[in-house]
């Protein structure tokens, strides 16, 4: 009885004494897995903006992006988020890289640049989160370095994680190539270009949201 009333004055607290704010939601990742398209779907879907630009030339995203107020609703129940799309993390920048894609050198130099500073504006963030939806290219193998970095940091840091094996429907795509990878996460396949298996992952986002600290 005792643990009941407990829980119902914090809840009661929490709803009528605004001492909770909008959970930050962060979209981590290395690049071009797929981050943006997945925030702007979902951004999309309960604003009718978009957070910003998608390509399939690495590092698009150069700056951290939020977007305010993002209220979903799933199976009656509506949760107000801040969302927070961020630059793709990777060891290294090569702006060489950029020339394969046929964007000019002074300017491939330039980008080169400011994804260098993305990254570090990524990892200055990733204490300021509620809970981080680390979006993974299930066609490229997941055991690497990056992607165990940024995984336990948010461990170290008890940051509740989500995993999403991204582009399940590319043919050479292996979702359980990510699950063995991180046994002890949960893993959700799915594709943020078609908008497939998104009520997996607002069901998993908003049981996430209990263990928030
Ligand atoms: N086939 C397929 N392509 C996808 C999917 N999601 C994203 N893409 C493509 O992958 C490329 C990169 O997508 P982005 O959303 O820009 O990826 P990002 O992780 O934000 O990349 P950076 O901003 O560079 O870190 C684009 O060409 C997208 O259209 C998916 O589910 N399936
Ligand atoms: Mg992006």
């Amino acid at each position: 009885m005792e643990m009941k009333l407990k829980n119902f004055l914090k809840k009661f607290l929490s709803k009528f004494m605004k001492n909770k704010k909008d959970i930050k939601l962060g979209f981590y990742g290395p690049p071009n897995a797929g981050k943006t398209s997945l925030a702007n779907r979902i951004c999309k879907d309960f604003t009718g903006e978009e957070m910003g630009s998608v390509s399939k030339i690495p590092h698009e995203t150069r700056q951290v992006q939020f977007k305010e107020k993002v209220e979903i609703k799933y199976k009656g129940k509506t949760m107000t988020f801040k969302m927070i799309d961020t630059p793709g993390i990777t060891t290294k920048i090569d702006y060489e890289e950029f020339l394969k894609y046929k964007v000019k050198k002074k300017e491939a130099k330039i980008r080169a640049k400011e994804a260098t500073q993305g990254i570090i504006e990524s990892i200055k963030w990733l204490d300021d989160m509620d809970l981080v939806v680390v979006v993974l290219d299930s066609t490229k193998n997941p055991y690497n370095q990056v992607n165990i970095t940024i995984i336990g940091n948010l461990i170290a840091r008890k940051i509740p994680v989500l995993l999403i094996a991204n582009k399940s429907d590319l043919k050479t795509a292996n979702i359980k190539r990510i699950e063995e990878a991180f046994p002890e996460y949960k893993v959700i396949g799915m594709s943020a270009k078609y908008g497939k298996n998104l009520d997996e992952f607002y069901e998993e986002i908003f049981k996430m949201t209990k263990k928030v600290k």
